[in-house]
């Protein structure tokens, strides 16, 4: 016998737990299937050493219920898993959203009957379900990328993914250990591994940017005058930054409208110092032109890399640390002393720029001539970002055609939120929305909050499916490419524009409109009656008349 619900949603991270709240309180019977045994997605799943968030902890949590926000106290600027899972944890059990959440289970596939209008869901548990609404909250950076090396199966000793990390601790002392890999993952994990191990060696291929985060306690005082005025911290945050947060040195910092190239030297590096001492991201609030212009743009980068420089005492080492490509293109790295690594004796750089790894061999790694033995290695080798989740699933719509199929050019959605021809599917906080760059949890209770008014518009409307027009989808890939091009983005290899993983399309995958212009598309929609999408008639069963 097939369980039958309204919606059955996928994942139970920070997406997935607001979907059971919001979707639960509209009325609607609801079930959602998480492979992990608990919720927290991203924070569920990255339990490296290091793994922190760094977005401060104000900022990254949700905003629907004051109450929760009021309640919740942070222990830390920038909070680490630990203190994240147990955030989600507390939220899940604050709003009793458990008991709709079946843990352990994988979902298999999902395939559109047309006949009933409904998505059968098939799961690991060997189970069938069936729902009006599929809601996928199957996270951002939820698919690991373990790169085809040659040889890796042949090693001998533990191999470790970042965003698969085991429950327990992994206890690296007295091993030597590789870890392949030089982005946000690795910046987080070096440092500790190698305060741990016997020997690290550090594969990079790229060098990334990294700046310090500067973590500490949590200080009382910024955590109750925050409080004192959550609703307006979160409006500047939504409305009034690039990228969801706003805190600077503790202080609401407001976008910026003047240009790096219209002030002085002495007067952009004190502003470059300035956001450098308050830690983290508050990079990213500088000048605009440094988005779009490569002069501009090389004043910052050449503030960051002399500081790398200034960490490094091997002048070699420092030269192989330092990127030379546009800064802010891929996701800034916010690290604790990682650069200061390198000057330990236990820890080496390996160079794979130019030659990639030949093969791992039963003991080691081996590249550019060499092998370099190790006990154990960590791949730090990121996502098949936005989409892998969903295309690692088989899931078929309308006229048996796939989602793999759909997408097989180039990732289609209109809105970031739906597809053509795959009826009430609803997609959130991955491929062709701003979650890349923007707080996620903002777009995710945007997102969410749209598809609850457009479940209750078919409801009062009699109306039986919803799905994106096929030309809304080919306008919203242009608008995307169209703000994508606008900027210094694509003349960068990162996951935002789908470069590392082979033969993926960056037309549509990032939307770089900014979240006000995000929303005002979608309830533009809403507001004249969705007519970049396909509705038809019937009533559902059960719905409210
Ligand atoms: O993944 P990445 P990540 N051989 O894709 C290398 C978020 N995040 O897990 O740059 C050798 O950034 C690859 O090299 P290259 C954050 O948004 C946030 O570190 O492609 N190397 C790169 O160095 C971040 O951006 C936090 O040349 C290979 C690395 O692996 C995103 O997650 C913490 C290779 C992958 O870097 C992803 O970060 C962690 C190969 N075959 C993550 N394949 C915080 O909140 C790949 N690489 C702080």
């Amino acid at each position: 016998m097939q369980q039958r619900y309204d919606a059955i949603i996928v994942g139970a991270g920070m997406a997935g737990i607001y979907a059971v709240y919001h979707l639960r309180k509209l009325g609607l019977s609801i079930k959602l299937f998480e492979a992990g045994s608990s919720v927290g997605g991203t924070w569920y799943w990255n339990r490296y050493p290091g793994a922190r968030v760094d977005i401060e902890s104000m900022e990254y949590s949700y905003a629907f219920s004051d109450e929760l926000q009021q309640e919740w106290q942070w222990s830390e600027r920038y909070a680490g898993q630990a203190e994240l899972s147990r955030y989600f944890e507390f939220v899940t059990d604050r709003f009793d959203l458990r008991r709709d959440m079946q843990f352990n289970t994988r979902v298999s596939s999902a395939r559109f009957d047309e006949d009933t209008a409904e998505w059968i869901v098939h799961t690991s548990d060997g189970a069938s379900h069936r729902a009006r609404y599929c809601v996928m909250t199957t996270g951002l950076l939820s698919a690991p990328n373990k790169p085809e090396i040659p040889g890796l199966e042949s090693f001998k000793g533990p191999v470790y993914h970042t965003g698969l990390w085991p429950k327990e601790k992994v206890d690296f002392s007295g091993q030597r250990v590789g870890v392949i890999g030089t982005g946000s993952s690795a910046v987080q994990a070096i440092p500790l591994i190698a305060a741990e191990a016997r020997h690290l060696t550090v594969f990079q291929r790229t060098p990334g940017y990294a700046v310090p985060l500067r973590n500490h306690p949590m200080p009382a005082e910024y955590q109750h005058k925050v409080k004192a005025n959550y609703a307006e911290w979160r409006h500047k945050e939504r409305y009034e930054s690039f990228g969801g947060w706003v805190s600077v040195h503790y202080e609401p910092v407001p976008l910026m409208t003047q240009m790096a190239l219209d002030v002085s030297d002495e007067e952009r590096r004190a502003l470059y110092e300035d956001r450098w001492q308050s830690g983290g991201l508050a990079l990213y609030n500088v000048y605009p032109d440094v988005y779009v212009n490569r002069e501009a743009n090389d004043t910052l980068a050449e503030f960051v890399r002399e500081k790398i420089r200034a960490r490094v005492n091997d002048p070699a080492t420092a030269a192989l640390l330092t990127p030379n490509f546009p800064i802010l293109m891929k996701r800034l790295i916010a690290d604790t002393n990682y650069y200061e690594t390198y000057n330990r004796d236990n820890v080496s750089l390996v160079d794979i720029s130019k030659q990639a790894i030949e093969t791992i061999t039963p003991n080691g790694v081996k590249a550019n001539g060499q092998e370099y033995e190790c006990d154990s290695l960590v791949l730090a080798t990121g996502y098949d970002a936005m989409t892998g989740a969903l295309t690692r699933m088989d899931i078929t719509g309308r006229g048996g055609v796939k989602l793999t199929d759909h997408w097989a050019q180039r990732a289609r959605t209109y809105l970031g939120m739906m597809c053509a021809g795959f009826p009430n599917f609803f997609i959130i906080d991955a491929v062709g929305s701003p979650s890349v760059v923007f707080q996620p949890i903002f777009v995710s209770e945007e997102q969410l909050n749209w598809v609850g008014e457009c479940i209750q518009h078919l409801d009062a409307n009699q109306q039986r499916t919803i799905e994106a027009r096929a030309e809304a989808e080919d306008a919203w890939g242009e608008e995307c490419e169209r703000a994508l091009q606008a900027t210094l983005f694509p003349t960068t290899n990162s996951w935002y524009v789908g470069a590392n993983i082979e033969g993926k399309s960056h037309k549509g995958l990032i939307y770089l409109g900014g979240m006000a212009e995000y929303r005002r598309w979608f309830h533009e929609e809403t507001a004249r009656g969705y007519p970049g999408f396909v509705l038809t008639s019937g009533v559902r069963e059960g719905a409210a008349a």
